[in-house]
Parts: C-alpha cells; sequence; structure tokens
C-alpha cells in the first residue's frame, strides 16, 4: 500500500511521493481488483526488496488475475525477478529513492498501487563493539538516586516475592522442585506460568549489574548489595540444580515430563535466552572467573544446537523471541574466552531460529520470512525482541536482507507506530501494535517492550555506527522505562501510558516485567559507550565512572561529571592506561529523530565545548563530534548540552494527538499532572515556558512552568516521575487555538 514515507537518509530528509493509487482507482472502478504493493520499505545496496504483493479480485468471480511490477520512478535501474507474478523481487542498481507499481489485470479492468523503496548504502564494514558491564560509579543528583531506588529497595524486593513459596507466578522454588525431580524424588510440583523461570533470570542478572555498581561508601547500598552476594550464593546451585544432563533448562518441563519442542508457545526459546543473559552477568561479575553459570549456558546452547537446526535435526521456531539475542551474545563472549570460530555455532543457531518463522502469524512474526518483514507488526515484546536478534545476525553474518528488513522494520516503527515518550505498542493487537500512525494516549507502551526497543536501537547504533538510533534509544530509556517503576523503587508498572490515572503496583499477574526493568536501566554503560578500532563513541551522558578495558589497546577511565539532564554541563575525564592516541566520538543530541514529532526550538547539538579549558571546535563526522589526540589521564573535555524547555506537536495523522502539545527538555519529556492544576487547560503557541529546578518535589527536579491560555499557571513535572502523588498524568495537553 503506499503510504507518505519520511525517511532520514544518508544526506538528509527524502519525503516520498503520497500515492493511493491504489484506493483511487478503487473508487472510480468499483470492480477493479483490489491492489497492495505492501509497506514502504528500505533496502540496502546489493540486497533485494521482496515484493508481496497482494490482490483480491472482487469484481469478476474466476477471472484471472494478470500481475506485473515495473518501475515508476527512480533515480537508476530496477531490475526484477518474477516482475509478471505478485511475489517478485527488484534489485537496485545505485542507492537512492525508487517508487516502484504494482498493476493487476483481471481480464477486463486494472488496478494499481506502489511501494516507495529507499535504497541506501551498506552499512559500516566493521560494526562497533559493545561494552560489556564491568565495575562502574554512577553519580549526580539525576541517575544517583533512581539507581539507589533499584539497589535498596526494588530488587530486594523482587528477590522476596521469587523466595516467598506464597507468590503464584513462581520463584526459585520451582528449580529446587526440579532438581528433586531430576534425583529422582517424588511429589515435584510447578508453581506459575510457563514462563516463570523469566523473572528468576532477570532479577539475577539484575543482581549481577547491580553488584557491579561501586556504593561510593553509601551504607544502603552497600548493605541491599551484602544482601544480594548471599542470594546469588543461594540461587546459583538451585538454579544449576535443575539443568537436565544434556543442559536443557525449563523447570516446568523437567517437572511435567513434557515433550521439548513441541508447543511454540511454551517460552523454552524465551527463558533459555533470559538464562543465558543471567549467566554471562554473573560471568562478567566474577571477572570472568567464576564459570558455573557460563558453562551452563554453553551447556543448555549446546542441547539446542544439538537438537535443532537443518535435517536430521529439527526444524522450529518459537512463540516468544529472546534467545536469537542471547545466543549472539554468548557467541560473542564464547570467542572472547576461547578463540575465534568456536562461538559459530551458537550464531547459526540463531539464525536458523530466525530463519524458520514462517507460515504463521502476524502476533510472533511468524506470518512472512522474517527479511521479508517490513512492517512491525503483532505482539511488541516479541517483535521488538525478534528485530534485535535479527540485528545481531546482520551484525555478525552481514546477510542484506536481515540489513535490509532491520533497517525497514525501524523505519516503520519510527516514522509511524512510536510514542513521544518512545514507547511502542498501542494495545491495539494483543498487547502489541496496531495500523499506522494510531497511537492512542491510552498506550498499551509494556514496560519490556521498552526494554527491547533498547536493545534493538543499540544493535543498529552498531551496525550503522550513526547516532540517530541513540537519539531514539534515549527517549526510551528517560521515558518509557524510567517511569516504569516509582521513585522509591517500590511499585512498577506493566504498561506505560501517555494519560492515565493509573497507579503503580508491587506485583503482577504477570511479572515479566520485573527484572527486566532493572536489568535494562542497570546496564547503563553499555548504552552509554561503544568502541571501534579508532576509539570510543560517547552515546549517553550521566554522572558515571565507566572503564573501558580495550580503546586502541588501552584500558580507559571515563569519568562525567555531569548533573545531566537536570543542567547542561558535562565534564568528561578521560584517564587512560597509557598516553594514547583514539578518538573520542560525542553525540549531539538531535531531538526531532522520529519524524513523527517535531520540536518548536532549537535543542540539538552542543551549546560549547572546550578541551583542557580552552575553546575548541570539534570536526563533525558520521554525526558524531570528533577529538582525535593522544590523550593522557587528566584530559578534560567540557561540553555544554542545551536544555531548551520545547513544544512538540505530532504529526497530524496521529488523530490522538491532534491538536494538543506536549513539552520536552533535553532528553526528558514532561507531564502535566491533575494534582498540580487542572487538565482541561490549554496551551499557547507563545506562552513563555520557564525551567525551574524544585529540590524538595519529587526528590528534586526540574519542573516547566509557565500559564495557560486561560491564565492560571501550569506546572508540568518529568514523565518518569509521574504519578507519585497520585491523581492524573497526562503528557499531551489541548493547544490553544492560534
Ligand atoms: O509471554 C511472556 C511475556 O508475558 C511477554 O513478553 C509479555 O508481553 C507478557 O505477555
Ligand atoms: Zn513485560
Amino acid at each position: 500500500m503506499t503510504r507518505l514515507i519520511v525517511l532520514v537518509a544518508f544526506g538528509g530528509l527524502l519525503a516520498g511521493a503520497a500515492g493511493g493509487a491504489g484506493a483511487e482507482t478503487r473508487a472510480n472502478l468499483a470492480l477493479a481488483p483490489m491492489v497492495s504493493a505492501g509497506p514502504d520499505r528500505v533496502v540496502v545496496q546489493g540486497g533485494r526488496a521482496y515484493l508481496d504483493g497482494v490482490a483480491r479480485d472482487d469484481g469478476k468471480p474466476g477471472g484471472a488475475l494478470q500481475a506485473i511490477w515495473t518501475k515508476e520512478s527512480g533515480i537508476a535501474s530496477v531490475t526484477f525477478e518474477n516482475a509478471d507474478r505478485l511475489a517478485a523481487t527488484a534489485r537496485f542498481s545505485s542507492p537512492g529513492e525508487y517508487t516502484l507499481k504494482l498493476t493487476v489485470d483481471d481480464g477486463g479492468r486494472t488496478a494499481s498501487d506502489t511501494v516507495n523503496i529507499l535504497v541506501e548504502p551498506m552499512p559500516l564494514k566493521r560494526p562497533l563493539q559493545p561494552v560489556p558491564v564491568t565495575p562502574y560509579k554512577i553519580s549526580g543528583r539525576f541517575w544517583a538516586p533512581r539507581f539507589k531506588a533499584l539497589i535498596v529497595n526494588w530488587i530486594p524486593h523482587c528477590i522476596r516475592k521469587l523466595e516467598d513459596p506464597a507468590t503464584k507466578e513462581g520463584g526459585i522454588q520451582n528449580f529446587v522442585e526440579a532438581g528433586r525431580k531430576l534425583r529422582g524424588e517424588a511429589g515435584a510440583k510447578h508453581t506459575g506460568p510457563v514462563f516463570a523461570n523469566g523473572w528468576v533470570y532477570n532479577t539475577l542478572e539484575s543482581i549481577c549489574l547491580a553488584l557491579q555498581v561501586d556504593p561510593q561508601g553509601h551504607a544502603e547500598v552497600a548493605a541491599a548489595q551484602a544482601e544480594m552476594r548471599k542470594t546469588l550464593d543461594d540461587w546459583i546451585p538451585k538454579i544449576l540444580s535443575a539443568q537436565e544432563p544434556d543442559g536443557y533448562l525449563h523447570t516446568m518441563y523437567t517437572i511435567q515430563g513434557r515433550k521439548r519442542w513441541s508447543n511454540k508457545h511454551d517460552h523454552e526459546d524465551y527463558q533459555a535466552g533470559y538464562f543465558i543473559d543471567a549467566a554471562l552477568a554473573h560471568h562478567e561479575l566474577t571477572g570472568r572467573k567464576d564459570a558455573r553459570m557460563y558453562e551452563a549456558a554453553k551447556r543448555l546452547a549446546g542441547c539446542w544446537v544439538a537438537n535443532i537446526g537443518p535435517a536430521p535435526k529439527r526444524t522450529w521456531y518459537p512463540g516468544h523471541q529472546a534467545m536469537e539475542m542471547s545466543l549472539v551474545s554468548l557467541a560473542r563472549r564464547v570467542e572472547e574466552v576461547e578463540g575465534a570460530g568456536k562461538g559459530r555455532a551458537y550464531v547459526e543457531l540463531s539464525k536458523f531460529l530466525l530463519d524458520g518463522r514462517r507460515d504463521g502469524e502476524a502476533y510472533d512474526q511468524s506470518h512472512l520470512p522474517v527479511t521479508r518483514q517490513y512492517e512491525a507488526v503483532g505482539h511488541a515484546v516479541r517483535a521488538v525482541y525478534s528485530y534485535a536478534g535479527m540485528t545481531d545476525i546482520a551484525l555478525e553474518t552481514g546477510d542484506p536482507d536481515y540489513r535490509s528488513a532491520v533497517m525497514s522494520l525501524w523505519n516503520n516503527l519510527t516514522t509511524r507506530k512510536r510514542y513521544v515518550t518512545g514507547g511502542v505498542g498501542s494495545g491495539e493487537t494483543s498487547e502489541g501494535f496496531g495500523p499506522d500512525y494510531s497511537l492512542p494516549h491510552g498506550a498499551y507502551c509494556e514496560s519490556c517492550a521498552s526494554c527491547g526497543e533498547i536493545f534493538f536501537e543499540h544493535r543498529l547504533h552498531r551496525l550503522y555506527g550513526q547516532p540517530r538510533f541513540v537519539d531514539l534509544f534515549e527517549d526510551t530509556l528517560y521515558n518509557a522505562l524510567l517511569g516504569a517503576v516509582d521513585l522509591e523503587g517500590r511499585n512498577f508498572t506493566y504498561t506505560n501510558p501517555l494519560d492515565t490515572s493509573g497507579a503503580r503496583y508491587p506485583w503482577h499477574g504477570c511479572p515479566c516485567c520485573v527484572g527486566n526493568i532493572a536489568r535494562t536501566l542497570l546496564s547503563l554503560p553499555a548504552w552509554m559507550y561503544t568502541t571501534d578500532d579508532k576509539g570510543v563513541f560517547v552515546n549517553l551522558y550521566a554522572g558515571s565512572a565507566v572503564t573501558l578495558d580495550r580503546v586502541a589497546g588501552t584500558r580507559v577511565e571515563l569519568i562525567q561529571t555531569t548533573d545531566y539532564p537536570w543542567q547542561g554541563r558535562v565534564t568528561l575525564t578521560v584517564n587512560p592506561a597509557v598516553p594514547t592516541e583514539f578518538s573520542i566520538r560525542m553525540r549531539p543530541p538531535v531531538r526531532n529523530a522520529s519524524p513523527l514529532y517535531r520540536t518548536d526550538a532549537e535543542g540539538d547539538g552542543f551549546v560549547a565545548c572546550a578541551m583542557n579549558g580552552g575553546q575548541v571546535k570539534p570536526r563533525k563526522d558520521g554525526g558524531y563530534y570528533v577529538l582525535r589526540r593522544t590523550w593522557s589521564a587528566g584530559d578534560r573535555i567540557d561540553i555544554d548540552l542545551p536544555l531548551l524547555p520545547q513544544r512538540v506537536t505530532a504529526d497530524e495523522r496521529i488523530a490522538a494527538a491532534r491538536g494538543q502539545v506536549a513539552l520536552r527538555r533535553g532528553p526528558l519529556v514532561y507531564s502535566f499532572e491533575s494534582v498540580d492544576q487542572k487538565l482541561d487547560s490549554a496551551l499557547a503557541a507563545d506562552s513563555a515556558i520557564m525551567a525551574e529546578w524544585k529540590p524538595d518535589l519529587l526528590g528534586g527536579v526540574v519542573v516547566l512552568k509557565g500559564t495557560f491560555s486561560d491564565g492560571t499557571p501550569f506546572t508540568a513535572i518529568p514523565n518518569h516521575a509521574r504519578l507519585n502523588r497520585g491523581g492524573r498524568s497526562t503528557v499531551w495537553i489541548r493547544a490553544a487555538s492560534p
């Protein structure tokens, strides 16, 4: 189907043709066939577009349909394969914009539709490297309190719930029961749903990440960490006791003797993936010395490798993706620890699981082969996990079809299905996506979907080496995920609507998000930095001290001294172990990264940058500001980032936000709360908006203040701090008519 496509292309903004030829033709020719050329898409140079046209002949029963694909417009030549079939492919001789047309003839009448295709140059030959989470410090008035709440309250609360035999959703006891069953003892009983191991693994991973955080003398943090160490000592042997002799691990399957890989809905892949993630975090926590969990992850993955794969092994795909990403993470670790080639089988299994998705349903993204999926559909967590796994395969194999599909899916999400908070999944399909531009404020935006969105866009950033993906996952991190837990760390929310009176709660009948939120937030150093062979990419700004093991062959400590995003000044101190030449690429934030939303004031880039006290104008390359020199311990970069209050308006096609306005300042999207004002007033386009630090409000926040068009004052608070005082909270507010 032809729709307006707006894509950020390599040289600027590309606005493709608005069409609707099919709909128009249909109106004019009542009995002509219905035809759809499929969603707009991105194809990387050298790859091909899979054209899966759809046509229905309701005008002439039995009439033979003749299809033909042609080039409607485009800067260079197009080569079709099977141009006379609905399912065809097209290749393009040069990067640029193309429009292809599908015409269908039922013997009497014709109808046509077009699809816009942006052909992009190949992404980086050598993708960026992720940064493992090793011991780090978190500081500043923004992030330090959030981490303290997670470590002192939230994770201990999750541990207590998972250790409580009264928790109906199941916890650590399931592993004890499975262990008993494996030892031949009778009466083992499973508690909770088939994916009940998931929250145990995510919580275990959160514990490992929390233990990487330096308590810096905070007694409460240190005390909570001491308890967490005891939890690890208790849980790990219990979990490992539930692993079957051939490596398989799934407590309900072991306890109930279910047949493996026979029911795609049983979360075998999802749980295995979460186990591998937890195992890798534990391995890292111990300086890669305690290999109990790591070896167990290899045994588990090895069991899958032995059973799932091309004939004579079994062809199978899961109903909930997760392991696809984790297998690639495991492969990377195994190659680092044991040598090149040792992790290959895990990458191959990951790809096999993805390639097997077909002939199924949109709900779990098995409606088409993954490389022919160009539109984000179905269950949102499953979708973004699938896309993140696909990006891993694109990273590892360079497969152009995978690269094209993930760019197309990302483009579709970013230009049609993304909330201003960076959340995804309107909930109009089961926990999933709705149609293009359908983004009602009562959004589902599951917390796990925010985690997956960050996983997906972080991988795309590594694939392309570009900051545009970071602009977006920064939004998701601050505005869709961070507020999933309340300020004290005692309650959470599964869904993250943009207009709600729904209070957070301590637990949920489906607690899939409880550990996922914490593990994703506590992975902050991984979201902040990436590396390549020339140096380091500074993606996010947050008070912290993070050590990167391998920057141009040297260990480098990076200290960010900042209250960002409360204040715009960031001081980055660079401490290489020995003076070393490398590049530091700093991301200048761009606030209009999704074309769905427009801000009205300049909030992008750097205001100023100084090197060891002297103003500098860094060179811009690939979207980053670059400083290259021989760095010595104590070298200092001072950056001033713009933090202007900004009005945000949405694309007119988002009906829910039509005639409304939202506010943001830097990465933070704001909310209006009923405890501060009536929510039926309107905001004028010319009213001044001031930022003010309020130390006594919500633990200390910068509020945005001004006057509504009716003369009453307003106060907006950061969306992540919403609903900590009861009442109703809304991101969008009526815009006064000019
Ligand atoms: O199926 C596992 C998890 O439960 C999903 O990711 C969530 O959406 C919830 O349905
Ligand atoms: Zn969830």
